[in-house]
């Protein structure tokens, strides 16, 4: 499993809103993602590239740390 850390997540809208932008990523799967932690964590079914990644949580208004 792949864990990035997401900024500006503030409530359950925020954690769904997360989780549809990654879920409509091809190869990104089985997505968790923890509010409290800040955190999103998912299994790759083939590698996935992390500025992609980072490119639609910022259009969403989130922004992936480090
Ligand atoms: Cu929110």
């Amino acid at each position: 499993m792949t864990t990035i850390r997401i900024k500006g997540m503030s409530c359950g809208h925020c954690v769904a809103a997360v989780t549809k932008v990654l879920g409509a990523i091809e190869g990104i799967a089985e997505i968790k993602v923890d509010l409290a932690r800040g955190e999103a964590t998912f299994r790759e079914e083939k590698p996935v590239d992390r500025a992609l990644i980072r490119e639609r949580i910022a259009e969403a208004g989130y922004e992936v740390d480090g």
